[in-house]
Protein backbone atom coordinates (compact mmCIF):
# COMPACT_ATOMS: atom_id res chain seq x y z
CA UNK A 1 0.00 0.00 0.00
CA UNK A 2 1.65 3.40 -0.93
CA UNK A 3 1.48 5.83 1.92
CA UNK A 4 1.80 9.89 1.87
CA UNK A 5 3.01 11.75 4.22
CA UNK A 6 0.52 15.27 4.31
CA UNK A 7 -0.76 18.11 5.61
CA UNK A 8 -4.29 18.81 5.35
CA UNK A 9 -3.93 22.52 4.54
CA UNK A 10 -0.83 21.73 2.91
CA UNK A 11 -1.40 22.96 -0.93
CA UNK A 12 1.33 21.05 -2.45
CA UNK A 13 -0.05 17.75 -0.02
CA UNK A 14 -3.49 18.50 -1.90
CA UNK A 15 -2.21 18.14 -4.99
CA UNK A 16 -1.23 14.47 -4.98
CA UNK A 17 -3.95 13.90 -3.12
CA UNK A 18 -6.15 14.41 -5.72
CA UNK A 19 -3.99 12.55 -8.30
CA UNK A 20 -4.17 9.39 -6.20
CA UNK A 21 -7.88 9.97 -5.89
CA UNK A 22 -8.15 11.05 -10.01
CA UNK A 23 -6.50 7.30 -10.38
CA UNK A 24 -8.62 6.02 -7.82
CA UNK A 25 -5.82 4.51 -6.07
CA UNK A 26 -5.44 3.32 -2.13
CA UNK A 27 -3.10 4.97 -0.01
CA UNK A 28 -2.97 5.47 3.92
CA UNK A 29 -2.27 9.19 4.86
CA UNK A 30 0.55 10.22 7.43
CA UNK A 31 -0.31 13.82 8.91
CA UNK A 32 3.06 15.89 9.32
CA UNK A 33 1.31 19.15 11.20
CA UNK A 34 3.34 21.75 9.99
CA UNK A 35 1.72 24.34 12.48
CA UNK A 36 3.64 21.92 15.07
CA UNK A 37 6.86 22.18 13.10
CA UNK A 38 6.76 18.23 12.59
CA UNK A 39 7.94 18.81 9.07
CA UNK A 40 11.49 19.67 10.89
CA UNK A 41 11.93 17.20 13.36
CA UNK A 42 14.84 15.07 13.16
CA UNK A 43 12.87 12.21 12.87
CA UNK A 44 10.71 13.47 10.16
CA UNK A 45 13.99 14.42 8.05
CA UNK A 46 15.69 11.45 8.39
CA UNK A 47 12.61 10.10 6.02
CA UNK A 48 12.51 13.49 3.87
CA UNK A 49 16.00 15.52 4.68
CA UNK A 50 14.24 18.29 2.22
CA UNK A 51 11.62 18.85 5.18
CA UNK A 52 8.72 19.67 3.29
CA UNK A 53 5.35 17.80 2.44
CA UNK A 54 4.00 16.20 0.57
CA UNK A 55 6.44 12.50 0.71
CA UNK A 56 5.35 9.58 -0.79
CA UNK A 57 6.44 6.21 0.22
CA UNK A 58 6.29 2.85 -2.13
CA UNK A 59 7.69 0.41 -0.81
CA UNK A 60 11.29 0.78 -0.57
CA UNK A 61 11.08 3.97 -2.61
CA UNK A 62 10.40 7.50 -0.74
CA UNK A 63 9.86 10.38 -3.11
CA UNK A 64 9.57 14.16 -2.42
CA UNK A 65 8.36 16.85 -4.78
CA UNK A 66 4.14 17.03 -5.59
CA UNK A 67 5.08 17.74 -9.26
CA UNK A 68 7.52 14.67 -9.37
CA UNK A 69 5.62 12.15 -7.51
CA UNK A 70 2.45 13.01 -10.11
CA UNK A 71 4.71 12.12 -12.80
CA UNK A 72 5.65 9.02 -10.78
CA UNK A 73 1.84 7.84 -10.48
CA UNK A 74 1.24 9.13 -13.88
CA UNK A 75 3.68 6.47 -15.52
CA UNK A 76 3.68 3.53 -13.08
CA UNK A 77 -0.42 3.60 -13.14
CA UNK A 78 -0.93 5.53 -16.69
CA UNK A 79 -5.11 5.10 -16.44
CA UNK A 80 -6.52 7.43 -16.04
CA UNK A 81 -4.23 9.57 -17.64
CA UNK A 82 -3.79 13.02 -15.57
CA UNK A 83 -1.86 15.03 -18.62
CA UNK A 84 -3.60 15.37 -22.21
CA UNK A 85 -2.38 13.30 -25.51
CA UNK A 86 -1.70 16.32 -27.53
CA UNK A 87 1.60 17.09 -26.95
CA UNK A 88 1.83 20.95 -27.27
CA UNK A 89 -1.39 20.80 -24.73
CA UNK A 90 0.57 18.28 -22.72
CA UNK A 91 3.50 20.57 -22.18
CA UNK A 92 0.87 23.41 -21.55
CA UNK A 93 -0.62 21.41 -18.94
CA UNK A 94 3.18 21.04 -17.50
CA UNK A 95 3.56 25.13 -17.92
CA UNK A 96 0.61 26.28 -15.94
CA UNK A 97 1.41 23.31 -12.98
CA UNK A 98 4.97 24.76 -13.36
CA UNK A 99 3.94 28.64 -13.04
CA UNK A 100 1.85 27.57 -9.30
CA UNK A 101 4.34 25.22 -8.10
CA UNK A 102 7.74 26.82 -8.47
CA UNK A 103 6.46 30.51 -9.41
CA UNK A 104 4.01 31.60 -7.66
CA UNK A 105 3.48 28.87 -4.37
CA UNK A 106 7.12 29.37 -2.70
CA UNK A 107 6.66 32.82 -2.35
CA UNK A 108 3.87 32.16 0.31
CA UNK A 109 4.88 29.12 1.50
CA UNK A 110 4.75 28.80 5.90
CA UNK A 111 8.87 28.86 5.74
CA UNK A 112 9.28 31.48 3.25
CA UNK A 113 6.36 33.78 5.14
CA UNK A 114 7.91 32.97 8.78
CA UNK A 115 11.72 33.95 7.57
CA UNK A 116 10.59 37.67 6.06
CA UNK A 117 8.84 38.22 9.68
CA UNK A 118 11.93 37.11 11.42
CA UNK A 119 13.93 38.99 9.60
CA UNK A 120 12.14 42.24 8.65
CA UNK A 121 10.01 42.30 11.05
CA UNK A 122 6.44 42.05 8.68
CA UNK A 123 3.68 41.49 10.66
CA UNK A 124 1.34 38.27 9.79
CA UNK A 125 -0.74 41.23 7.59
CA UNK A 126 1.86 42.05 5.94
CA UNK A 127 3.05 39.13 4.57
CA UNK A 128 -0.49 37.71 3.77
CA UNK A 129 -0.56 40.93 1.85
CA UNK A 130 2.84 39.90 0.09
CA UNK A 131 1.15 36.21 -0.78
CA UNK A 132 -1.89 38.27 -1.80
CA UNK A 133 0.27 40.20 -4.40
CA UNK A 134 2.42 37.14 -5.60
CA UNK A 135 -0.81 35.01 -5.88
CA UNK A 136 -2.14 37.99 -8.21
CA UNK A 137 0.65 38.49 -10.53
CA UNK A 138 1.05 34.49 -10.88
CA UNK A 139 -2.59 34.24 -11.74
CA UNK A 140 -2.62 37.64 -13.89
CA UNK A 141 0.04 35.69 -16.43
CA UNK A 142 -1.96 32.43 -16.41
CA UNK A 143 -5.45 34.39 -16.98
CA UNK A 144 -3.98 36.47 -19.85
CA UNK A 145 -2.56 33.38 -21.63
CA UNK A 146 -5.92 31.34 -21.44
CA UNK A 147 -7.09 34.84 -22.98
CA UNK A 148 -5.31 34.37 -25.87
CA UNK A 149 -5.85 30.87 -26.50
CA UNK A 150 -9.38 29.79 -24.75
CA UNK A 151 -9.51 26.41 -24.45
CA UNK A 152 -12.00 24.38 -25.66
CA UNK A 153 -11.49 21.71 -23.35
CA UNK A 154 -13.90 21.04 -20.27
CA UNK A 155 -10.65 21.33 -17.83
CA UNK A 156 -7.75 22.67 -18.59
CA UNK A 157 -6.39 21.52 -21.80
CA UNK A 158 -8.47 18.21 -21.84
CA UNK A 159 -11.34 16.77 -21.66
CA UNK A 160 -10.92 15.40 -17.81
CA UNK A 161 -9.07 17.01 -14.89
CA UNK A 162 -5.03 17.51 -15.80
CA UNK A 163 -2.36 18.10 -13.54
CA UNK A 164 -3.04 21.89 -14.29
CA UNK A 165 -6.36 21.23 -12.88
CA UNK A 166 -4.59 19.83 -9.76
CA UNK A 167 -2.47 22.75 -9.58
CA UNK A 168 -5.05 25.14 -9.84
CA UNK A 169 -7.72 24.43 -7.15
CA UNK A 170 -5.66 24.26 -4.14
CA UNK A 171 -3.72 27.28 -5.39
CA UNK A 172 -7.26 28.99 -5.63
CA UNK A 173 -8.10 28.39 -2.12
CA UNK A 174 -4.44 29.92 -1.06
CA UNK A 175 -5.56 33.03 -2.80
CA UNK A 176 -8.95 33.35 -0.90
CA UNK A 177 -7.05 32.55 2.31
CA UNK A 178 -5.01 35.98 1.46
CA UNK A 179 -7.91 37.95 0.16
CA UNK A 180 -7.00 38.22 -3.67
CA UNK A 181 -9.49 40.08 -5.64
CA UNK A 182 -10.62 36.75 -7.52
CA UNK A 183 -13.31 38.93 -10.42
CA UNK A 184 -9.90 39.50 -11.83
CA UNK A 185 -9.44 35.75 -13.31
CA UNK A 186 -13.05 35.25 -14.43
CA UNK A 187 -11.40 32.09 -16.96
CA UNK A 188 -9.39 30.55 -14.45
CA UNK A 189 -12.44 31.08 -11.94
CA UNK A 190 -14.89 28.92 -14.20
CA UNK A 191 -12.07 25.76 -14.56
CA UNK A 192 -11.22 26.34 -10.94
CA UNK A 193 -14.99 25.66 -9.78
CA UNK A 194 -15.56 22.99 -12.48
CA UNK A 195 -12.57 21.11 -11.46
CA UNK A 196 -13.24 21.71 -7.50
CA UNK A 197 -16.76 19.98 -7.74
CA UNK A 198 -15.45 16.76 -9.20
CA UNK A 199 -15.31 13.88 -6.85
CA UNK A 200 -11.74 13.06 -6.59
CA UNK A 201 -11.17 17.10 -5.91
CA UNK A 202 -14.37 17.26 -2.80
CA UNK A 203 -13.21 13.86 -1.64
CA UNK A 204 -9.52 15.07 -0.68
CA UNK A 205 -9.87 18.76 0.17
CA UNK A 206 -8.39 19.89 3.12
CA UNK A 207 -11.67 20.10 5.35
CA UNK A 208 -11.99 16.18 4.82
CA UNK A 209 -8.42 15.65 6.46
CA UNK A 210 -8.11 14.47 9.73
N1 LIG B 1 7.97 22.13 -4.37
C1 LIG B 1 7.48 21.32 -3.29
C2 LIG B 1 6.95 22.21 -2.19
C3 LIG B 1 6.67 21.44 -0.94
C4 LIG B 1 6.36 22.38 0.19
O1 LIG B 1 7.05 23.38 0.38
N2 LIG B 1 5.33 22.06 0.94
C5 LIG B 1 4.94 22.94 2.01
C6 LIG B 1 3.51 22.71 2.39
S1 LIG B 1 2.42 23.11 1.07
C7 LIG B 1 5.83 22.70 3.20
O2 LIG B 1 6.18 21.57 3.50
N3 LIG B 1 6.20 23.79 3.86
C8 LIG B 1 7.02 23.71 5.01
C9 LIG B 1 7.87 24.92 5.14
O3 LIG B 1 7.69 25.89 4.45
O4 LIG B 1 8.75 24.84 6.00
C10 LIG B 1 6.37 20.38 -3.81
O5 LIG B 1 5.74 20.73 -4.80
O6 LIG B 1 6.17 19.30 -3.21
Amino acid sequence: MLKLYSFSQSSASYRVRIALALKGLEYDVLGVNLIENAHQSEEYKKLNPQGRVPYLIDGENGLAQSLAIIEYLEEKYPNPSLFPKDIFARQKSRAFAHAIAADIFPLQNLSTRRKIGEDFGQSVEDQAKWSAFWIARGFLGLERELQNNPPQTEYLFADYPTIADICLVPQWNNAVRYGVDLTQFPILASFDKKARNHIAFTTTAPETQK
